[in-house]
């Protein structure tokens, strides 16, 4: 059987030729163009990254290398008895392109288990960091804490060729996704469990050792599986994706990267509205002495929110254009798993009643749910209450897929990144209002 590293490495040489020629021959080709809209507005749709890893179509949503994400559920394989695949598998497909066996995913899953020791270094820095700190700042400090242990640092010191960068960035990466579940827990259990750490466990897989560690039963496994797969990868332009590559544009190894992704992801407009759609849902709750509420109470609350200047967490979306397939995804394991649960109710009520209100009030260009309103519900229903800690596991995930993207800027050679930028004067005199 090819082992992964092999496997990528005949892939890369097979790319490779591709990106040669397609600046060789058609480098100076024009595929957009830029108003002054898009400079001024956060370079939205500007068609200027490239990955192979995934592709978002504002309509259908996320493609993962082609497949969609029932698809990825569907063909990946999984632990037995369990609805979610692998997260080992879920590395590999975003790697490779290729859906893995059964054996290859275990060969993966040995490499994972052999380098997940975090050194005690690590856990001292998150220890020496006030408690009050938010968890991830407690992740992107242990991820940059690591860095001295990198192979693409050392290598590179060494005067490592180019042909070997992305060679050392799989190592790296490995060595870090390997560890960051590990961390992740290791900050729960220190933080709200009273440094009640529960040793990893090498024979479970890395969505059940997880939940092992986070000293949360059946089905947690199966909810980290699915919620590390979802959150893996939303092509290159959001703003963690577009960090960790800029920071690694500049040579700048796995670990600086996946520290600045995990400082992009701790936004509000972007990975923290898991947290501040929680907060809005118990909010809602409190307000209602937890009844069950009507449209009309609902109705009033999102008004209320909108008019005090405050946007509505987990809905609107950059580039989508429709409800989020992550969100279905995860709304379909609570109607199967947690129909009666109040939260979700809530959430459904919701789903309901803010789309029509965005539209209303004319400024979202997509009034429709995100990934992020549906995720913190599910945490929530299985035990895990403090919603500071709920983007933690969005990096978890995000870092699969980013990890993946670093490889291969490495093995395609991507320069640094370095756009153009213009002043407000030079605007003006290009429109003629100067
Ligand atoms: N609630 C209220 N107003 C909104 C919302 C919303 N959910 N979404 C967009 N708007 C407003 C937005 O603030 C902007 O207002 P203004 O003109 O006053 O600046 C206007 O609508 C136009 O924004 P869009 O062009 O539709 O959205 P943009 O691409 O700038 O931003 C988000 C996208 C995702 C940042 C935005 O929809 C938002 O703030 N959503 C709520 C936060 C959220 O759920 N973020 C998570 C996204 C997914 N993720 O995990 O990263
Ligand atoms: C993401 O998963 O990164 C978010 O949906 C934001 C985005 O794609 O812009």
């Amino acid at each position: 059987m090819e082992r992964l590293k092999e496997k990528l490495k005949r892939k890369i040489d097979e790319h490779r030729p591709r990106v040669v020629r397609l600046l060789k021959e058609h480098g100076d080709k024009v595929i957009d163009e830029i108003t002054i809209g898009q400079v001024i507005g956060g370079m939205r749709g500007i068609k200027s990254l490239i990955t192979d890893v995934s592709y978002l179509d504002p309509e259908e949503g996320i493609r993962f290398r082609g497949y969609t994400l029932p698809e990825v559920i569907d063909l990946l394989p999984k632990p037995e008895s369990v609805e979610m695949p692998y997260v080992e598998g879920v590395f590999y497909l975003l790697l490779t392109g290729e859906i893995p066996t059964k054996a290859e995913i275990e060969l993966v899953a040995g490499e994972f288990n052999k380098r997940k020791q975090v050194p005690d270094y690590v856990f001292d820095v998150i220890r020496a960091l006030d408690k009050e700190t938010h968890p991830m700042t407690m992740m992107s400090t242990a991820i940059l804490a690591m860095q001295k242990e990198s192979i693409f640092y050392e290598r590179y010191e060494e005067g490592m060729s180019k042909e070997e960068y992305w060679d050392a960035t799989y190592e790296d990466a490995l060595n870090v996704l390997s560890k960051l579940p590990e961390i992740g827990a290791f900050i729960y259990r220190y933080k709200y469990k009273n440094g009640d750490i529960i040793p990893s466990d090498p024979k479970l897989d890395m969505g059940g050792n997880f939940a092992h560690m986070m000293g949360i039963e059946k089905p947690y496994d199966d909810v980290s599986r699915m919620h590390f797969l979802i959150h893996s990868d939303h092509e290159s332009g959001n703003a963690s994706a577009h960090a960790g590559h800029l920071t690694s544009s500049t040579l700048s190894d796995v670990y600086y990267s996946l520290s600045s992704m995990t400082n992009a992801l701790a936004g509000p407009l972007h990975g923290l509205a898991n947290q501040e759609s929680l907060r809005f849902l118990r909010h809602v709750k409190d307000e209602l002495n937890g009844e069950i509420p009507s449209e009309e109470m609902i109705k009033k609350f999102v008004w209320d929110t909108l008019n005090s200047g405050q946007v509505i967490p987990g809905f609107g979306h950059a580039v989508l254009r429709k409800t989020d397939p992550r969100y279905s995804v995860q709304r379909e394991f609570c109607q199967s798993h947690m129909p009666d649960d109040l939260l979700f109710k809530y959430v459904d009520m919701l789903y309901k009643v803010v789309p029509p209100i965005l539209q209303e009030q004319g400024k979202a260009k997509n009034p429709w749910p995100n990934l992020d309103a549906q995720s913190g519900v599910i945490q929530w229903h299985y035990g895990l209450r403090e919603f500071d800690f709920y983007t933690v596991l969005f990096a978890i995930g995000r870092a699969i897929g980013v990890s993946a993207n670093l490889i291969w800027d490495r093995a395609l050679g991507y320069p640094i990144e370095r756009p153009k930028s213009v002043t407000t004067d030079t605007l003006e005199e290009m429109v003629g209002i100067k």
